[in-house]
C-alpha cells in the first residue's frame, strides 16, 4: 500500500518510521511519502491561510496550495487514491472503515490545521476522487495530523505480513465476525501470582473450549460496563444462548422492541 500525507506540519509525522508502521516501510510493505504543503505555495511568507468569508473567528487553509499539491502528489502515482480529510465534522473512523481503507492501494491524507480546508477543495477533489472526511472521534484537536498517525497505524496494521499472524486481528475489539461490538476483555501473563494476585484458574486449564466462553463472558462483561450502547444496539440473533444468560447475569433484559435494555431494578457499579 501507498500511503501520501499533506501537511504543514511534516515533523509530526515522524511517529510513522517508528515501531509498527516503521518496521512496515522497512520491509516493503508501506510506501508512505510525507510532504510539506508549504512546498506549494509561491510568496514569501509560505502563506498557506486567510481569513474566513462571513467573518468569524480563526483562519481558513486557502485552496491554491492544496490544489497545486494534490495535483502533484495525483500525477506522481498511478490510478486514484481514496482522499482522507480528518475533520471533525466527518464520518466517525471505526474498525470497519480501517478494514475497507487496508483494503485500498493508495491513500491520501490532507491533515488540515486552523479552522480546515476551503470547502472547495473537497468539492473538487469529490468530482474525480472517492472522499472520505472522517472523524477520530468527539473531541476536538488543533489538526488532523494526530487523527492521521491514528488512521495509518490502524490501517497498517491490518496490511498482510505486517502483525506476527493472521489470527491476531481475529479477536481484537470491534472485529468483524464473532467480536463484533464487542470489546475485548483481560489479559494475563507469567507469574501466576503476583503481588498476591493469581490468574484465573480456567486460563491455567489448559480446555480450549472453557477459556474460550470464559473469554466471550467477559467481552460481554466488560462491553456492559464500558460501552452500553454497544449492548443496546446489537442484534440479539447473533447471540448463543450462553451470551443472553451472561447478559441476563448482568441485569440485561430483551424489551418489546427485540433489544437488550437495563433492567429497571439493575444496579451500578
Ligand atoms: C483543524 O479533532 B479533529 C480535527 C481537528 C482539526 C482538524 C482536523 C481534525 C483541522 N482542526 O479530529
Amino acid at each position: 500500500m501507498r500511503i501520501d500525507v499533506v501537511t504543514i506540519f511534516p515533523e509530526y509525522l515522524e511517529p510513522l518510521n517508528v515501531s509498527l508502521v516503521g518496521k512496515a516501510r522497512e520491509r516493503g510493505l508501506l510506501d508512505v511519502r510525507v510532504h510539506d504543503l508549504r512546498e506549494w505555495t509561491h510568496d514569501r511568507h509560505n502563506t498557506v491561510d486567510d481569513t474566513p468569508y462571513g467573518g468569524g473567528p480563526g483562519m481558513v487553509m486557502k485552496p491554491e496550495p492544496w490544489g497545486e499539491a494534490l495535483d502533484a502528489v495525483l500525477e506522481s502515482g498511478e490510478g486514484s487514491p481514496v482522499l482522507v480529510v480528518p475533520t471533525p465534522s466527518g464520518r466517525p473512523f471505526t474498525q470497519e472503515l480501517a478494514v475497507e481503507l487496508s483494503g485500498k492501494p493508495w491513500l491520501v491524507f490532507t491533515p488540515a490545521r486552523y479552522e480546515g480546508i476551503d470547502r472547495r477543495v473537497i468539492e473538487e477533489y469529490g468530482d474525480r476522487l472517492d472522499v472520505r472526511e472522517v472523524s477520530i472521534g468527539d473531541y476536538v484537536l488543533a489538526g488532523g495530523e494526530a487523527p492521521v498517525l491514528v488512521m495509518v497505524e490502524a490501517v497498517a496494521r491490518l496490511l498482510p505480513g505486517v502483525l506476527g499472524n493472521a489470527e491476531s486481528h481475529r479477536d481484537d475489539s470491534f472485529a468483524p465476525g464473532a467480536m463484533a461490538d464487542l470489546l475485548e476483555g483481560p489479559v494475563f501473563t507469567k507469574p501466576p501470582v503476583w503481588r498476591d494476585r493469581g490468574v484465573p484458574e480456567v486460563l491455567l486449564s489448559g480446555h480450549h473450549g472453557k477459556v474460550a466462553r470464559w473469554r466471550r463472558d467477559e467481552a460481554f462483561r466488560r462491553t456492559a460496563q464500558n460501552r452500553p450502547d454497544l449492548i443496546e444496539r446489537c442484534d440479539p440473533a447473533t447471540l448463543d444462548k450462553k451470551d443472553r444468560s451472561m447478559l441476563a447475569a448482568l441485569g440485561w433484559v430483551l424489551g418489546e422492541d427485540g433489544r437488550f435494555g437495563r433492567a429497571v431494578e439493575s444496579v451500578e457499579e
